[in-house]
């Protein structure tokens, strides 16, 4: 399985972040990460990719331009106005204040309209980061609707938290729904997100959008981040109604549990009989994730590959969470050994 790989990551590298009041550094999402899952995925055989440079047309399909251009420009008007170089809201939006639509015009103020939380913090290279995830999976996309069955998109920052106009939960732009609409060109698309937190953003975006399933495996919103969202009732609109399916799972979930919840997600996404997969693969449902709320084990991964490659449909495994170093790299080569097998 080809891996499209880009080091733009590196920039992206916060000195701490913000958690519930207590200040954590190293910060979760880190460079070693995916350093951790490279390594493993070469020295697994299978070959490195480069990205290519996208311009903005398909970031713009899903995000807004304010949001792209708060992402550029944002932390240098914040440094100029005599902030820290690590960026991080003091005050956020919230809908009865300011009738919910008054933008703050200073720029110490812009990160508490733009963002959700205080555990994604920006630095200088951030945005080069974030717009290289893009590049990286839109790369891998392009590889698939051009012919291979399966690719996967080495992606950090992850994306699946960051909204059409928010961001957060580590994530800056979201390239998994960004590669999603791409993907519509071809047909119908499915977005199954794995990773132990609700992809709020991704279900955000497609709410309303018969043309992209969100189907989503996580751990109960109720005990874990993003508390807000990913509750079973949570169906879709308009159009969209009934192409969003969340599987929220008790704290704890063992293997055979989980992947009987994955049988369900299957059978779904076959009913919609998407042209194209994109997996929001985050690998933090391990037991041993100091984050995650699930307890897979080593075993699980291969498991959970068998069961993408029986969908038989052209897949793009894009990376999002997964916070237990040790645990990444086994993890993704099981992943792809089951998706390539
Ligand atoms: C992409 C992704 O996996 N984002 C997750 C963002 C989670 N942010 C909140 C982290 C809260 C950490 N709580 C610490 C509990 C330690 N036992
Ligand atoms: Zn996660």
């Amino acid at each position: 399985v080809p891996v499209v790989v880009d080091d733009t990551h590196h920039r992206h590298d916060p000195p701490f972040e913000l958690n519930a009041g207590r200040a954590v550094s190293p910060v979760w999402e880190r460079p070693a990460r995916l350093e951790a899952i490279g390594d493993a995925l070469a020295a697994a055989g299978h070959p490195r990719l480069p990205a290519s440079a996208w311009d903005d047309a398909p970031l713009l399909a899903v995000h807004d331009p304010d949001l792209v251009a708060f992402l550029r420009d944002g932390h240098a008007a914040w440094r100029a106005a005599g902030g820290p170089p690590v960026m991080i809201a003091d005050t956020f939006r919230h809908p009865r204040m300011g009738g919910g639509g008054r933008r703050p015009t200073s720029p110490l103020a812009e990160p508490g309209w733009w963002c959700f939380d205080t555990a994604t913090p920006l630095v200088e290279g951030s945005f080069a980061a974030g717009r290289a995830a893009v590049d990286v999976a839109l790369s891998a996309a392009a590889l698939v609707a051009e012919g291979a069955p399966a690719v996967y998109g080495l992606t950090r920052p992850p994306g699946h938290h960051a909204g059409a106009d928010y961001f957060g939960g580590f994530c800056l732009f979201n390239h998994a729904a960004v590669a999603a609409r791409w993907l519509t060109a071809a047909g119908r698309v499915t977005v199954l997100d794995l990773d132990v937190h609700h992809g709020n953003g991704t279900q955000d975006v497609f709410w309303e959008d018969p043309q992209v399933q969100y189907v989503s495996l996580h751990g109960d919103p109720a005990e874990l981040f993003p508390y807000l969202t990913g509750f079973a009732d949570e169906r879709g609109a308009g159009r969209g109604r009934g192409t969003t399916l969340n599987l929220p799972l008790p704290t704890g979930t063992d293997d055979d549990a989980y992947l009987e919840a994955l049988r369900l997600a299957l059978e779904a996404v076959d009913a919609f009989d998407p042209a194209t997969v994109v997996v929001s693969l985050g690998l933090d449902t391990t037991a041993e994730d100091p984050i995650g709320s699930l307890s897979l084990s080593a075993d699980a991964f291969a498991r959970i590959g068998a069961a993408l490659a029986a969908l038989g449909r052209p897949t793009v495994v894009l990376q999002e969470g997964g916070y237990a170093i040790d645990r990444l790299g086994p993890s993704a080569v099981a992943v792809l050994a089951g998706l390539g097998g």
